[in-house]
């Protein structure tokens, strides 16, 4: 069953078309294929949409998962700024919403987060995570906290549990 599973997977990698889809062949036992969207939704919608899709919102557990997507996202030509799946909007802390793991690991761009109070987002503050920023480009690597209401792109993933 798990070559199978494996072979499967090989097969999945090398069709995709533009290599909409990265495994993540790190020493962990976790596989990851990640999917960034074509469409700009806000954080909520994301998460809703990836879920719908079979699929998490990504979420960022350590630095081989940060080094593998940095990668992909460069090797692959995508710019701009992607939601994560992580919110502090239920108690202060940052989460991951997908798994519901604290955010432990993290590589915050420079001066981030500041929760920025701005006119655009209401003087509301920023409360959900995304890679980079949504409008600099070249794109910066690292994470910045972003009004949660924002449509951005997102980045799915999907998990293969290998036991
Ligand atoms: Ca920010």
């Amino acid at each position: 069953m798990f070559y199978n599973k494996i072979f499967v997977l090989a097969v999945y990698y090398f069709a995709a078309v533009n290599s909409l889809i990265f495994e993540n062949n790190n020493s962990s036992s976790l596989n990851i294929k990640y999917h960034v969207s074509s469409d700009e939704q806000n954080w909520f919608q994301a998460l809703i949409r990836c879920h719908n899709a079979g699929m998490e919102l990504a979420s960022i557990r350590s630095k081989t998962d940060y080094d593998n997507l940095d990668k992909y996202l460069k090797e692959n030509g995508f710019k701009g700024g992607y939601w994560l799946s992580a919110t502090n909007l239920g108690n202060g802390n940052y989460y991951w919403a997908s798994s519901g793991s604290a955010v432990i690991y993290s590589n915050w761009l420079p001066n981030q987060p500041d929760n920025a109070k701005l006119a655009e987002n209401k003087y509301k503050g920023e409360n959900c995570i995304q890679w980079g920023i949504y409008n600099s480009n070249p794109e910066p690597s690292g994470w910045n906290d972003m009004h949660c209401n924002y449509k951005i792109r997102y980045i799915c993933q999907e998990t293969d549990v290998c036991e």
